[in-house]
């Protein structure tokens, strides 16, 4: 049987294109899907699969030709005979494959289950095919093959690209958008082994409208930061507290100290910090943490891996002091210098950024009042570290200045309540005032 090829309606007031390629000739023997020709249109490149699987018949263009749509532009034979298909309703299925999926009423008096009370009574998902001969949906084949394989009809698909091109994305978020009118956008929608993080994302609107724009493809370490603040974002119900300790008697020792030692040795804020926090740990354990919502458990951990957010000419990088309860300040600045020069070299492996139980994020050497950091899952809590500065507190007499650092604790509220928060914060702001409370823990 002979299937004449067409110049599809590729979008609305799109009259003619050129075809900028034919990758078949006369004789070859094609797949179904397999690309035929290229046509450009002033909204889109378009490639024209072919129909069916069969044998290129005729080719009536030539490359660089003007074509109007709806026009014949090539032939494929299939080497079947024309059998008889029963007559198409509006649809352009017979009826009874038509693939309608109706979520039935439930019986009156039938109690429903808490999790569907307040969907509607009935739901109506339409999957009816719409494809229209005289029109091939813009997409690349693999793409074609993406909805086949996923059971869905192309034509349904909005496309997001350019000039109306389906991507692979739009196949995806369509059978999302259905499965979740199927559920509700309950629990029970679709789920996929990987959160799309940085992907779960509206289409852009094309912003050369407005002015010039460059792209710039991201990092890898940029994709993974997306994902994982994505993740931890739109899944952890998260509060920040905010405390400030005084610090003048720490930074007159810290200063004191490293007037003494190496660099290498140099004893920064961050190393006392890495000390404090991993002692609160031990006091809090709750905050040393995770939660297992599958088995309805909390997973504490009884060692103190301290991550150190890193501020590296790539990004972001986490690299993790190990087993920080159990070495003296001294020992944590001389691994923290270290750590922190070769994540800045790129030198660290990934075992040196795995483990972590709780974060600290110091951006005081760099500026700010306050922020609030992400946790960062499955840990259940992380600090924020602010730049210290002199600030006036009243005494109960008058203002004196103090050397105040501003703190911000955000934790996992389902693990956490808002009073073990403050007190957790509390206690870290009480042992940099004094740092003998540390000593007499251990
Ligand atoms: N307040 C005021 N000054 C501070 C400070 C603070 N909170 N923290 C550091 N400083 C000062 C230090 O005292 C130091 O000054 P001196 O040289 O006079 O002692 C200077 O800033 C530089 O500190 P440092 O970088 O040598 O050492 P550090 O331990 O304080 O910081 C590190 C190490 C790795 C935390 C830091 O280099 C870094 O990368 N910070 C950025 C972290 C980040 O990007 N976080 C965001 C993550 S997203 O939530």
């Amino acid at each position: 049987m002979k299937h004449e090829i067409t110049v599809p309606e590729v979008s609305e007031g799109v009259t003619s294109g050129t075809i900028i390629s034919i990758n078949v000739a006369v004789g070859d023997q094609v797949e179904e899907d397999q690309t035929l020709l290229e046509l450009e249109t002033d909204k889109a490149v378009v490639e024209i699969p072919a129909p069916v699987a069969g044998e290129v018949s005729d080719i009536k263009v030539a490359e660089g030709d003007k074509v109007a749509i709806g026009a014949v532009i090539m032939s494929v034979e299939d080497g079947e005979a024309k059998v008889a298909i029963p007559e198409p309703l509006e649809s352009g299925l017979p009826k009874e494959l038509t693939p309608t999926i109706v979520i039935p009423e439930p019986e009156q008096n039938e109690p429903l289950p808490p999790s569907v009370q307040s969907k509607p009574v009935e739901q109506v998902l339409d999957l009816t095919p719409v494809r229209r001969d005289d029109q091939v949906a813009p997409a690349a084949p693999s793409v074609r093959r993406l909805a086949r394989d996923l059971g869905v009809d192309i034509y349904q698909v909005l496309g997001t690209g350019s000039g109306g091109r389906i991507c692979a994305e739009d196949v995806r978020l369509f059978v999302r958008d259905k499965m979740q009118q199927l559920t509700g956008g309950g629990a029970t929608s679709i789920t996929t082994d990987e959160f799309t993080g940085v992907y779960a994302q509206r289409p852009l609107p094309d912003f050369s409208k407005w002015g010039e724009i460059s792209t710039e493809p991201l990092s890898r370490i940029r994709k993974l930061t997306a994902a994982a603040v994505s993740y931890a974002w739109s899944t952890i119900p998260m509060v920040t507290q905010y405390d400030k300790a005084v610090i003048e008697g720490l930074e007159d020792f810290r200063k004191d100290y490293n007037y003494r030692v190496t660099a290498e040795a140099k004893l920064t804020l961050t190393a006392v910090l890495v000390k404090v926090c991993a002692a609160a740990l031990k006091t809090f354990p709750q905050f040393n943490s995770s939660l297992d919502l599958a088995r309805e458990a909390l997973i504490l951990k009884h060692y103190q891996h301290i991550g150190v957010a890193v501020d590296t000419a790539n990004g972001l990088l986490v690299p993790v002091i190990k087993d920080a309860g159990d070495k003296g300040i001294e020992e944590l600045a001389i691994e923290l210098n270290d750590l922190a020069e070769k994540t800045r070299q790129r030198k660290i492996s990934p075992a040196d950024m795995e483990g972590g139980c709780f974060i600290i994020s110091n951006l005081g050497g760099i500026g700010g009042d306050a922020f609030t950091p992400i946790v960062y899952a499955p840990q259940v809590a992380i600090l924020g570290v602010s730049q210290a500065e002199m600030q006036p507190v009243w005494n109960g007499r008058e203002f004196e200045p103090r050397l105040m650092l501003p703190l911000s604790l955000s934790y996992d509220h389902r693990v956490i309540d808002g009073a073990a928060g403050a007190r957790f914060l509390r206690w870290i702001c009480v042992a940099l005032e004094n740092p003998i409370h540390l000593a007499m823990k251990g």
